[in-house]
């Protein structure tokens, strides 16, 4: 921890004492009526679909508002490197929601340790998922107490609500809001879509009209949601919508909020927001969520916030998925075995600076990539071409440094590395093959030449 973490923390120090009497007073107000053991916290899990890892006032972007949010967390816990291990799909949300309810890498065969809400709902709480429907294996939303589809933020807070109503003070509750917000189309009220005017809204540093090669999906539905060449009207314009629904999302996000003050339960709550996958959108001129770039498929927010919890921030490596086996050791439910999860809150705590060294993602079997505290590299098996970039002094990965020779040590070193992450995750996909394609390919409908394999048109699966 640095001194200016120690600092804000012995800061907020004071304040979460207070938060933390008063959340064991509630709570024990409402034990002595139904028992003699202390009642566990509520869990308040904020899912949103496709939030990119920056895409909140509280963690300092530039334009989207999110007022309610950032108050919610404003004493909260930020991972700024959390990702989504890996998919097999186009898809992203469905391996990334499973691997959130089950602690397991999508790479295994299945395991049958318990999920988040089994564990959750075997600790004695009330649960409720409210939130999108196919983007997820339905057997496991079946495994809540409810599940509703409330077709949009407004929706999902209503079940939420209602179900807070219902449960209050008898049960500790697990409020599972998977809005749908801000996946495309974007959706959001007139009003959200007013505050954000395309014009005044800034081009992503690493903005490219195309991407310079084939990653192996260049014309996923994803990246047919605008045309190629990319244009700056065409991003700013898509990034005005989204920052709107992100706004939208907000604002309903905080009439739960309301709620479980109006109902006595706010301070005795263990938050977390985060998004089930990232989003590209324009960066190295891709629009989807199926790359491995730091603002790609896979970067997402993750932050906890709630009694016991200290305000910080750590650039550790996380996954998505840790997320379950932090809120259990939060709120104090005991953790089953056999997670590939960790537990994140000894970091929170301050007992470790880490849980890991380095961190791997995959997609599909044509993208590969391991990172450090300052090294990333990415593998593309399927057009034998290596990326290497300097995280600490290129964030946005404008400069690949894998065919420089005074770079040749380390690719060697990450390319072990990401062999050994592959290994542990149950990944056999090869990092090379026999025969790999040209890297050139042809953006449908640009008119550019064709260079190698042409850019093939795909249905419009949806994907999420
Ligand atoms: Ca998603």
């Amino acid at each position: 921890m640095n001194r200016r973490d120690f600092l804000k923390i012995a800061g907020a120090g004071a304040g979460l004492l207070a938060l933390t009497v008063r959340a064991w007073l509630n709570c024990w107000a409402v034990s002595a009526h139904a028992s003699a053991e202390p009642c566990k916290p509520n869990i308040v899990f904020l899912l949103a679909d496709d939030l990119r890892p920056d895409c909140l006032g509280v963690l300092g972007h530039p334009v989207v508002k999110t007022p309610h949010i950032d108050k919610l967390l404003e004493h909260g816990f930020i991972f700024r490197n959390a990702y989504v291990l890996g998919s097999n799909s186009g898809a992203v949300c469905t391996p990334s929601r499973t691997m959130l309810q089950t602690g397991q890498s999508y790479l295994r065969g299945h395991r049958s340790t318990p999920t988040l809400a089994q564990t959750i709902k075997a600790a004695g709480y009330a649960s409720i998922r409210s939130g999108k429907y196919d983007n997820g294996p339905k057997k496991l939303d079946d495994e809540f107490d409810r599940h509703w589809d409330g077709k949009n933020a407004a929706g999902n807070a209503d079940n939420i609500i209602q179900f807070i109503q219902e449960h209050a003070g008898k049960k500790p509750l697990f409020l599972y809001m998977a809005s749908h917000e801000p996946h495309d189309p974007q959706f959001a009220t007139e009003e959200f879509y007013r505050m954000y005017k395309p014009e005044s809204i800034p081009l992503p540093v690493n903005f490219l009209p195309f991407h310079p090669f084939d990653n192996g999906e260049m014309t996923v539905r994803d990246e047919q949601t605008l045309p190629w060449p990319r244009t700056q009207g065409d991003v700013t314009g898509k990034l005005a919508r989204y920052y709107a629904s992100i706004s939208y999302w907000d604002a309903q996000v905080e009439r739960v909020i309301a709620a479980l003050k109006k109902a006595g339960q706010f301070d005795n709550t263990i938050f977390a927001v985060a998004g089930d996958n990232g989003l590209s959108l324009g960066e190295h001129g891709l629009l989807g969520k199926q790359n491995l770039y730091e603002f790609g498929g896979l970067h997402v927010p993750l932050i906890f916030a709630g009694p016991g919890i200290s305000q910080g921030e750590t650039k550790t490596c996380a996954y998505l998925y840790d997320a379950y086996p932090t809120l259990c050791d939060l709120a104090g439910v005991s953790v089953p075995t056999g997670l590939d999860a960790k537990s994140l809150a000894p970091v929170i705590q301050g007992r470790q600076p880490k849980v890991r060294d380095c961190l791997f993602t995959a997609y599909k079997n044509c993208q590969r990539s391991i990172r450090d505290d300052r090294w990333k590299l990415i593998r593309y098996p399927l057009i034998d071409k290596t990326q290497l970039f300097d995280l600490q002094t290129d964030p946005h990965e404008l400069t690949n440094l894998a065919d420089k020779p005074e770079h040749a040590a380390t690719v060697a070193k990450m390319t072990v590395l990401l062999q050994k992450e592959m290994e542990r995750y149950g990944d056999t996909a090869p990092l090379q093959i026999a025969n790999p394609k040209p890297a050139e390919w042809t953006p449908p409908g640009s008119g550019a030449k064709a260079g190698g394999r042409a850019g093939k048109k795909k249905k419009g699966n949806p994907t999420s």
